[in-house]
């Protein structure tokens, strides 16, 4: 049967919108320290989505040689294992993103020259930093919030690596800071640890985040 109206395809973007693209490093792509499958994959329709926002902002893991969030670290465990650290569970990944190496350096084919703030996250040596806006202890903050409340911004589209891991914390929190999060799911690709997708998926449903594809911005 014809005659149905069909759904809104496009979402418009308006001028409180900012595209936080999290993490696109050498590091969780394939041929890194700490590859997301297809992680790469991620980096061209990122490149088109940058284009039709005018604002973007880029983040960087950027971890001291010994971070608390490496296996090395922890004698005796090996990565994707989980302690307790002092903030709560932690998973423990392999050396990843440590500052000023090639596997920390942006991909080089990201093309967003209007990129207008890089933030890096992840620098204290005792604690993760998963999210864009908080370290992994929920209460210490990278200043994003700030900058993106300052600059009037409303609605964050989220995009990048890894789906299940800082671009869901990113968007949790944003939420919670009063943004609008919006992830655009298929410009990301996840880590995979145990349930961790489904968790993610669980989690935007319990917090009212919207997932929508590319094309839906057109
Ligand atoms: C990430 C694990 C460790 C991420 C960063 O970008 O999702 N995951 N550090
Ligand atoms: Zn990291």
């Amino acid at each position: 049967m014809c005659g149905e109206k069909p759904m809104a395809r496009t979402m418009p973007i308006e001028a409180g919108d900012v595209f936080l693209v999290i993490d696109v490093q050498n590091d969780f792509c394939p041929g890194g320290l700490l590859p997301v499958p297809y992680g790469d994959d991620v980096v061209s329709p990122i490149n088109r989505l940058a284009n039709r926002f005018t604002h973007v902002v880029l983040t960087q893991d950027w971890h001291p040689h010994g971070h608390h969030s490496f296996a090395s670290s922890h004698p005796g465990r090996k990565p994707y294992e989980t302690i307790q650290a002092h903030y709560g569970a932690q998973t423990l990944w392999p050396d990843h993103c440590i500052q000023e190496t090639h596997g920390a350096q942006l991909h080089a084919d990201l093309q967003i020259p209007h990129a207008e703030l890089i933030l890096r996250k992840g620098f204290r040596p005792e604690i993760d930093s998963y999210s864009a806006f908080f370290e992994n202890d929920r209460e210490t903050p990278t200043g994003l919030a700030g900058y993106l409340h300052e600059r009037g911004f409303s609605r964050v589209f989220l995009a990048g690596l890894a789906f299940d891991y800082c671009v869901r914390y990113s968007a949790e929190d944003a939420q919670r800071q009063g943004f609008t999060a919006v992830i655009i799911e298929d410009a990301c690709r996840a880590i995979g640890v145990e349930d961790s997708v489904e968790a993610a998926r669980l989690s935007f449903v319990e917090h009212g985040i919207n997932t929508i594809e590319a094309s839906v911005i057109p």
